[in-house]
């Protein structure tokens, strides 16, 4: 019998979602370009389903039925196009070209356009949870037609995690909306992890608890709101000594690396114009640690001891400020990571459902945590919030770790400790809620040097000031 659906790029991530594809008993054609990981494959996990492996291209799409569905798990960019442009003739009208790689959305855009001229359904899926999610259960999200989602969701939804009994899987919307929304979900994981690594920081350097130790708190904070499945990896991470008997957080080189989709989402936000401060300085807070050359130099002119800069702090007290201080930051990072989406939505035309979002991350991938619950409710309450940062629950949240919050900026700042997003988190904060912020002093400058005018607090309407004329007369533009 033809297979249900094919796979081309049989590497860890589609090795693995085709297996889990198999597993929940569909019948799967595979393919990769080196036959042998293909056979590979096949040798090791054949009896998990029902698999027809295949050869050539060819061979793949006259293995499965029609209209077909065929995923692609290549690697982003120019391999993505290479595969697409090889398929597309062997293809028949009405068939399903699936990206389940980290292509940027914008080459989604392309190739649905592209794909559309031939007659064919093009779906941008991003697939998140990494190696384990692609077997066991990842969270999916899928941008395309509706055609075409009544086709392939039926599979999709049956290997996708799932919690409270719904699949962590969506149809977020047709096009590059499935990939968008996978790579501002992987920048708010940025921001995540940073939280992590500047509380572990000030754990460390400020209350002077050595990585055991603040793996036990990473645990004891997984017991209560903070739970979710980075800070349990924490903990585990944190306890866990290098087989030279050292913390295995000592002996990694401190250098972040990333594969570029932190990058793409603010480059994306910069171009929506939207304020992702968290995610951003996640970002650069990754590749300040890789540029050696500098943190020596700087280390050389401007190192202090550590007694020089030693704060004292109620140790006790303080890990609990800074839990608070994580906590606050998070809401901020994830209302600004919303505020993109909506504002990505608007802009590209779709129509995204925010809380159903935060409903497919609680499951399958590196974000997953009880807070999205919480944002699911905030977006059934109110589906068109201004911002997640005033809805009753975080704004409660946030009210109540202010001090702390403060406190934990403040002390970091003291001490000497790097704090990039706590600190930014803490000033878009109070930027947001400021009676009168500094950017009518900015207005007044650019109108001066460059005429670019300005508006009034006590009347409607554009001015220009003339700053060089006797008594400086404005002028309503
Ligand atoms: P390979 O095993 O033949 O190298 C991750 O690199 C996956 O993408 C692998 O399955 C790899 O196939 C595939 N891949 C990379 N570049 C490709 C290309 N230009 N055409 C087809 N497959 C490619």
């Amino acid at each position: 019998a033809p297979a249900t659906i094919g796979l081309t790029g049989l590497a860890t991530m589609g090795r693995n979602l085709a297996r889990n594809i198999a597993r929940h008993g569909h019948a799967i054609a595979v393919h990769n370009r080196t036959t042998e990981r293909m056979t590979a494959m096949l040798e090791e996990f054949g009896e998990e389903g029902d698999f027809t492996g295949c050869e050539s291209l060819e061979e793949l799409v006259q293995a499965v039925e029609r209209p077909r569905a065929i995923i692609i798990m290549v690697k982003a960019g120019e391999a993505t196009d290479a595969v697409i442009d090889e398929l597309v003739p062997l293809l028949d009208e009405g068939d399903i070209v699936v990206d389940g790689g980290n292509a940027h959305f914008t080459d989604t855009l392309r190739r649905q356009q592209t794909l559309e001229e031939h007659g064919l359904h093009f779906v941008g899926m991003g697939v998140s949870g990494g190696e384990e999610g692609a077997l066991n259960g990842p969270s999916i999200m899928v941008g395309g037609s509706d055609h075409a989602y009544e086709q392939l969701g039926p599979v999709v939804e049956s290997i996708a995690a799932v919690v409270d009994g719904t699949p962590c899987c969506a149809h977020v919307g047709p096009d590059g909306a499935g990939h968008f929304v996978k790579m501002v979900h992987n920048g708010i994981e940025y921001a995540d992890m940073q939280l992590i690594a500047e509380s572990y920081d000030l754990l460390r350097s400020v209350a002077g608890l050595e990585p055991h130790a603040i793996g036990d708190v990473f645990a004891q904070w997984n017991e209560g709101d903070l739970e979710s499945f980075l800070i349990e990896l924490t903990a585990d991470v944190l306890r866990f000594d290098d087989a030279s008997g050292q913390p295995f957080v000592d002996v990694v080189r401190d250098e972040a690396e990333q594969k570029g989709t932190g990058r793409w989402t603010v480059q994306s936000a910069l171009d929506l114009g939207v304020p992702i401060t968290g995610i951003a300085e996640a970002t650069f807070a990754r590749s300040l640690s890789g540029h050696t050359d500098q943190r020596e130099a700087a280390r050389k002119v401007f190192s202090t001891s550590p007694d020089e800069q030693r704060v004292e702090v109620d140790r006790d007290t303080f890990v609990d400020q800074v839990r608070a201080a994580l906590y606050a930051s998070k809401v901020v990072a994830y209302a600004q990571g919303f505020d993109q989406i909506a504002k990505g939505a608007e802009e590209h035309g779709w129509d995204i459902d925010l809380g159903e979002l935060a409903t497919i991350w609680r499951g399958g991938c590196i974000i997953r945590a009880q807070f999205l619950d919480r944002i699911r409710e905030a977006y059934a309450d109110e589906p068109d919030l201004t911002t997640l940062l005033t809805t009753p629950y975080f704004a409660d949240a946030v009210k109540e770790g202010v001090d702390a919050w403060r406190e934990v900026v403040a002390t970091a700042a003291a001490g000497g400790v790097p704090v990039p997003a706590f600190g930014s988190s803490l000033s878009y904060f109070d930027g947001l809620r400021r009676e009168r912020l500094p950017a009518a002093l900015i207005q007044a400058l650019r109108d001066n040097f460059g005429a670019h005018t300005y508006r009034r607090v006590d009347r409607d309407g554009t001015f220009h000031t003339q700053w060089a004329a006797e008594g400086r007369p404005e002028q309503e533009m």
